[in-house]
């Protein structure tokens, strides 16, 4: 039964007997075994899916929002607030919901998944639209919220990490290992610096033996770490990680580095051919930021970076595809309106 990542893995978190657990059953997301995908690689790699759409609000940032919310609430906080492209926000207005405090999102004008808005909106989050991008709206909610008793739950949050490395226990605890490469997108860095923390605690406490090597991948438009520089202008369909100045930057090339791993950007069209891929051979629907990690594999795939030994990957899919459904419209065949009618539908079909 799934609990909640606060009761699964209250030792290895943060919490106490003071702490107002503010919990919707986040965690205990499936781990798919991706076996047409697999079947099309080069090299014998078992590549499995960690479906982290599957959380109460369609993204892996519910994991660290139980935490930040619960701890805000535990300090006193009359309020959360979070700069967002879109799921952070959303995970922020359902768990400020559930637990009464008040939430405000900053948001970069036009540039969020209708999904994840109208999640943030039902809430009854105050929604504040920005003229600028992801990166201003974090300058902003960071001074606003060093002024005020207001607590800031985006990444740089610690206890958004704490709550986040609980996927990388999961993983380990669903394949009774930790896999060979662990692959994800990377937008402000936070979770690629989770997972990272949380493999290596869960070795530290004897629970694997082995780390994973860290793959993250960046939208070739918004590619800082890649390029080993600041964006001004990122640009990506992946609207999710159009981040020009990762937070996390630093920690994201220790886990890169110490893990002997690799930050590498996809384009988007290569975002595109795995989103569709996921959906058409595995009957996974995730949004676009998060099919940037199998594309990032097929590229590596394609470059023989894995070799000819039989190795496990574990993909994260971050979010769920239903938070931007302007882009799966987009990149489908539209529906055919005919009469309605036996002869002429079975036509259509091909009868
Ligand atoms: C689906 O919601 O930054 O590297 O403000 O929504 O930890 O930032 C979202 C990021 C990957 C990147 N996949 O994770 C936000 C936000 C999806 C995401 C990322 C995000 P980080």
């Amino acid at each position: 039964m799934k609990k909640g990542i606060i009761h699964t893995y209250r030792e290895y978190l943060p919490v106490t007997d003071q702490t107002p657990v503010i919990s919707l059953q986040e965690g205990g997301t499936p781990l798919i075994h991706a076996k047409n995908l697999s079947a099309q690689l080069k090299s014998p790699l078992s590549v499995y899916l960690k479906c982290e759409g599957m959380n109460p609000s369609g993204s892996f940032k519910d994991r660290g929002m139980t935490l930040a919310v619960s701890k805000a609430l535990e300090k006193g906080a009359k309020a959360v607030m979070c700069a967002s492209t879109g799921n952070t926000s959303a995970s922020a207005a359902a768990y400020a919901a559930k637990s009464g405090i008040k939430c405000v999102v900053i948001i970069p004008e036009g540039n969020i998944a209708l999904g994840k808005l109208s999640q943030a909106l039902v809430h009854g989050a105050q929604v504040i639209s920005i003229k600028g991008n992801f990166d201003d709206a974090l300058r902003i909610a960071r001074e606003v919220t060093g002024g005020f008793p207001i607590e800031l739950v985006n990444s740089i949050n610690p206890y958004r990490i704490e709550g986040q490395k609980t996927g990388a226990f999961e993983i380990c605890d669903q394949l009774g290992k930790a896999p060979d490469y662990h692959v994800l997108p990377v937008g402000n860095a936070g979770n690629i610096t989770a997972y990272w923390k949380g493999y290596k605690e869960y070795r530290d406490k004897g629970r694997i033996k082995e780390l994973p090597v860290m793959l993250g991948f960046q939208s070739a438009g918004a590619a800082p770490i890649v390029l080993g520089k600041v964006v001004k202008n990122p640009r990506t369909i992946a609207t999710a990680i159009r981040i020009g100045n990762p937070a996390g930057w630093k920690q994201a090339e220790e886990a890169r580095d110490e893990s002997k791993g690799l930050i590498d950007s996809v384009t988007d069209d290569e975002i595109i051919e795995a989103y569709k891929l996921l959906a058409k051979s595995e009957g996974v629907f995730c949004e676009p930021a998060s099919a940037a990690a199998v594309a990032g594999i097929i590229k590596k795939d394609r470059e023989g970076y894995f070799g000819s030994e039989r190795k496990t990957a574990v993909a994260v899919l971050t979010g769920h595809g239903l938070k931007d459904p302007d882009r799966a419209i987009g990149v489908s065949e539209l529906p055919v309106s005919l009469a309605a009618n036996v002869e002429t539908i079975a036509q259509a079909i091909g009868f």
